[in-house]
């Protein structure tokens, strides 16, 4: 019987001071220079507590311009113009509104990881994440996977959420790099709620992977699910961190943002699954841990020992681009719901109450509509 060990003990563990910095609302007519300047008191806080990393939420550069119809032209407080749309987005990183962020982190000596919205030379627009190193060198870059929301103006909607308009879904995929004396990944928003993406970071070994994020606490399609958001947020980066030996580092931008308000609870989570350090307001704030990446060993080594236990050959289900759709399994199982190819697919039906709820949203258009000034 072999009597090895769980707990390598025999050397110093790799410890990443990681500064989670949790954004409170950017308002529509925030200059850049206005949110630089706070990026730039986070980083300064995060290198007086000694972190490494410095990790700020998705969009981090600006207000969540996906709320409003921005290149149709057109009158009232949803509308806008196309020059505004590509005010949202950076041509280049660093560029002429971040290249004092690079400069201060790399006087500072810290690493930091940027949300930001991308328009690339050839036209094609992407919501961006930047990874740099402690001496200001890009290490890598990570384009979002899963896109949510919509691509049409929905006016039943109290507020629009046209990440689907304003962003592709890039085909990059999920890479890890190595940095910072681990295996770093990055995923943002939405793609945290997908096992998969933790799943093949998790394959590729990461140790510790980056999550921004700007979570509407109105889910308009839902409403039940309204009360469960801050629950399903810990949920997932919880599951996935456990499930695949890794840190998990959740940053929001929380708060009410032009009469939106979004779920803050920034959070550190240790591969054994637990929250580790948690932000207490919806505003600007830094959560700080020491993140022993050696920890990732114990989990990776022993009940998610991958290439022991797992069973790949059982799975072919999740990746097979020829399996049945869910559209044709859910028609198979439920004919009343289905729809012939090529059309939408139907509503789900939804209870009384979420109807209720839906119908009261609607009704409360006009007095709740986001504005210019919030
Ligand atoms: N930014 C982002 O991806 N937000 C989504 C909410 C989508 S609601 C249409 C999220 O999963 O939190």
């Amino acid at each position: 019987m072999s009597a090895r060990s769980a707990v390598d003990v025999s050397h110093e563990p790799r410890e990443l001071w990681v500064g989670a910095a949790q954004l409170g609302p950017i308002a529509r007519d925030a200059t850049r220079a206005d949110v630089v300047e706070r990026l730039l008191d986070l980083l300064r806080r995060g290198a007086r507590y000694g972190c490494d990393l410095i990790v700020f939420p998705e969009l981090a550069l600006t207000t969540f311009f996906p709320r409003w119809i921005l290149d149709e032209g057109g009158e009232g407080p949803i509308a806008g113009d196309t020059a505004e749309l590509d005010s949202y987005y950076e041509t280049e990183v660093p560029g002429p509104s971040t290249q004092v962020l690079f400069d201060e982190a790399k006087r500072l000596g810290v690493g930091f990881c940027l949300g930001y919205a991308e328009l690339t030379p050839d036209g094609h627009r992407y919501n961006t994440y930047v990874l740099v190193d402690s001496t200001s060198r890009i290490v890598a870059k990570y384009r979002k996977v899963h896109i949510p929301g919509h691509e049409a103006h929905e006016p039943w909607r109290r507020f629009q959420h046209l990440e689907r308009r304003y962003f592709e879904e890039s085909s990059d995929g999920f890479g890890v790099h190595d940095a910072f004396g681990g295996r770093v990944g990055m995923a943002i928003c939405n793609d945290r709620r997908w096992p998969e993406t933790y799943r093949v970071m998790g394959l590729q070994g990461a140790e510790i992977i980056l999550i921004g994020y700007n979570t509407p606490l109105d889910y308009a399609p839902d409403p039940s699910q309204n009360p469960l958001q801050a629950f399903h947020n810990h949920l997932v980066m919880q599951a996935g961190a456990y499930q695949n030996g890794t840190w998990v580092v959740g940053v929001a931008k929380g708060g009410i943002e032009e009469g939106v308000e979004s779920l803050a609870q920034t959070a550190i989570i240790a591969p054994s699954g637990q929250i580790v350090a948690q932000a207490t307001s919806i505003g600007d704030e830094l959560v700080t841990a020491r993140c022993d990446l050696d920890m990732c060993d114990r989990y990776k080594s022993t009940l998610f020992d991958f290439d022991r236990y797992r069973r790949p050959e059982m799975y072919s289900i999740i990746t097979d681009p020829t399996t049945r759709s869910l559209a044709e399994s859910r028609a198979r199982a439920r004919p009343e719901f289905a729809t012939p190819a090529g059309t939408q697919r139907a509503p789900v039906p939804v209870p009384d109450d979420v109807a209720d709820l839906r119908a009261r949203s609607a009704a409360h258009l006009d007095d709740a509509r986001p504005g210019p000034t919030g």
